[in-house]
């Protein structure tokens, strides 16, 4: 099979495997999971952040960071296809108890200005309306294409937004992707967010995991959530072992992946009736629109031919990963030339 549906496919590479098996571990409950702690350390180092927890999913370190930054009664602004109001079932009115307020992006790439999100505020006004407590944003964009925000946006963003007395969270779940294609360190990309989730199994290939990064009072309560929501996990240095390889050497390797999607992504837009947005990452999202056949018949007829990838209304996306060569991204294309003529 190749997969292209998500980087979150990739299997453990061997090395990986080895350092799982070789791990010292220890009660993280009780803080005392040496390789947890390692790699907790090694994040916050990287990041520049005052401390970093290690969170089982992506998800949970989105909405410990949504609950720990907000009052119930509140609401969220994200732009309008941002993961944590599309993707993660409701998750901020259910723990949190907050509303999320989708702010619509002028660039297809989804990136917000400040303007935008100016003007969905509500800071004061009528009692009745609900205020805004958060603002949350996305790097890279998932469904705007693995778009990317760079370093002074970001900063600007963030600075208004604390003028405003609002905090800032960001959902990294691919930021070392948009390190890689903007060359700029994950540290200046999120130095100003009050709070950063990466996630350890997308494009740095680890098979679970993800790190939740603030000051250390924040992640002293984002532990209590942590284990609030059941996240407490025992000799989970066997994950983390393989969290610091993928920490150490995923980055390095990640422009391989945005060369084989802009591979696909050229082969794509050579094949009539297809329209493929801006890539500039690991994610090719493209519209079918104009070649007659709906998302799931294209989708269904490449799982036949031993391909996959996940369609929505008329658009497909595919992801490249550690797991996919060159050769696999021709295959693939073989087969779309041949589905769609
Ligand atoms: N994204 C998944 C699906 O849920 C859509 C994928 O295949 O891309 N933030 C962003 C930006 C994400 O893309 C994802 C996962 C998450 C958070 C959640 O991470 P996990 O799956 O670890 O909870």
């Amino acid at each position: 099979m190749i997969d292209l549906r998500s980087d979150t496919v990739t299997k453990p590479t061997p090395e990986m495997r080895a350092a799982m098996a070789a791990a010292e571990v220890g009660d993280d409950v009780y803080g005392e999971d040496p390789t947890v702690n390692r790699l907790q350390e090694r994040a916050a180092e990287i990041f520049e952040k005052e401390a970093a927890l290690f969170m089982p999913t992506g998800s949970m370190g989105n909405q410990i960071a949504v609950k720990l930054h907000t009052q119930p009664g509140q609401e969220v602004l994200i732009e309008e296809r941002g993961h944590i109001l599309n993707y993660e079932l409701g998750a901020a009115a259910a723990i949190s108890g907050v509303t999320i307020r989708p702010v619509i992006s002028s660039a297809t790439s989804g990136m917000l200005t400040w303007d935008e999100i100016a003007g969905a505020l509500h800071l004061g006004g009528p009692y009745y309306s609900s205020r805004t407590g958060l603002i949350c944003l996305e790097n890279t964009h998932n469904f705007g294409g693995g778009s990317v925000m760079t370093a002074d946006e970001c900063s600007s963003i963030c600075s208004q937004a604390h003028n405003a007395n609002l905090p800032v969270h960001m959902d990294g779940a691919r930021i070392f992707n948009a390190a890689a294609a903007l060359g700029t360190p994950v540290s200046e990309l999120t130095r100003d967010c009050d709070s950063v989730q990466f996630s350890l199994s997308k494009g740095l290939a680890a098979p679970v995991g993800g790190v939740l990064l603030g000051s250390k009072e924040f992640i002293d309560e984002a532990r209590v959530w942590r284990k609030r929501l059941g996240g407490g996990m025992r000799q989970t240095g066997i994950l983390a072992a393989a969290g610091l390889i993928a920490l150490n050497d995923g980055p390095k390797r990640l422009h391989e992946d945005h060369e084989n999607a802009r591979r696909l992504a050229d082969g794509l837009a050579s094949i009539g009736g297809i329209g493929v947005g801006d890539v500039v990452t690991n994610i090719v999202i493209f519209d079918i629109a104009g070649t007659g056949k709906s998302s799931g018949e294209i989708t269904d007829a490449l799982a036949r031919e031993g391909v996959l990838a996940i369609g929505f209304g008329d658009s497909i996306r595919m992801v490249t990963h550690l797991d996919l060569s060159a050769a696999d991204i021709e295959t693939a294309l073989g087969k779309m030339r041949t589905i769609c003529s």
